[in-house]
């Protein structure tokens, strides 16, 4: 039993040190085939603060003139995203028991200042399957509310390795990264904190 929604996971020190160092290679090896790129809102167009790319045969994205999507290929290169990793899809068989694997694994970077403002991820067609979070470098303040925005929040920092796994209510509850604690890790090369998300966005 915690606070927290009722499907919100969370496992502290999933991934050992060895592990941690293996998953930043493979994302230093991903962001090879498909660099960091900034995304932007909707129709303001306004830039976000932290850095992506993606995992999988598709990859999040936003746009002025687009919105929030799914893609198949870098939208610069045009080239498509590195595979997700086996230790990756392996984890997501063993916290989700879920039938089918993710199509996506979102690489979020971090660098000192930013934070994500609260939000509920709503681009996915398949509303039941879970979300998987791993967390490597800094720590973050991750922020859980409730269904509507501007309710209370708890907060609970997450360190790397820790994986948080999200499904039922949680899933549809709004959330957000406060603060970095910056350059308490010395794991990410350039500094900061990298956030994987592993979504199902197509129906099975
Ligand atoms: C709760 N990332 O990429 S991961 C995101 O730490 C995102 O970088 C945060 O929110 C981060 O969208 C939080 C944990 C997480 C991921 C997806 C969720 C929590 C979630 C979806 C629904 C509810
Ligand atoms: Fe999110």
């Amino acid at each position: 039993m915690n606070d927290f929604p009722d499907g919100f996971a969370h496992y502290p020190i999933y991934f050992d040190a060895d592990q941690q160092q293996a998953l930043i290679e493979a994302v230093r090896a991903g962001v090879k085939q498909a660099p960091f790129f900034i995304s932007h809102m909707p129709r303001t167009g306004t830039p976000m603060s932290v850095a992506l790319s993606n995992f999988g045969t598709l990859g999040w994205m936003s746009d002025k003139d687009q919105g929030y999507r799914y893609v198949p290929h870098h939208p610069a290169t045009g080239k498509p995203w590195a595979p997700i990793p086996k230790l990756l899809l392996d984890l997501w068989d063993d916290v989700t028991g879920y039938p089918v694997q993710p199509e996506c694994c979102l690489i979020n970077w971090y660098k000192e200042g930013t934070k994500m403002g609260a939000h509920i991820d709503n681009d996915e067609q398949d509303a039941k399957a879970p979300v998987v979070s791993i967390s490597l470098g800094d720590p973050a303040m991750f922020r859980m509310g409730g269904p509507q925005r501007g309710g209370p929040t708890k907060g609970i920092k997450l360190f790397s390795g820790d994986v948080v796994v999200m499904a039922g209510a949680s899933r549809f509850c709004y959330h957000s990264v406060s603060k970095i604690f910056y350059g308490e890790s010395a794991l990410v090369p350039k500094g900061g904190r990298i956030n994987l998300t592993m979504r199902r966005v197509n129906l099975p």
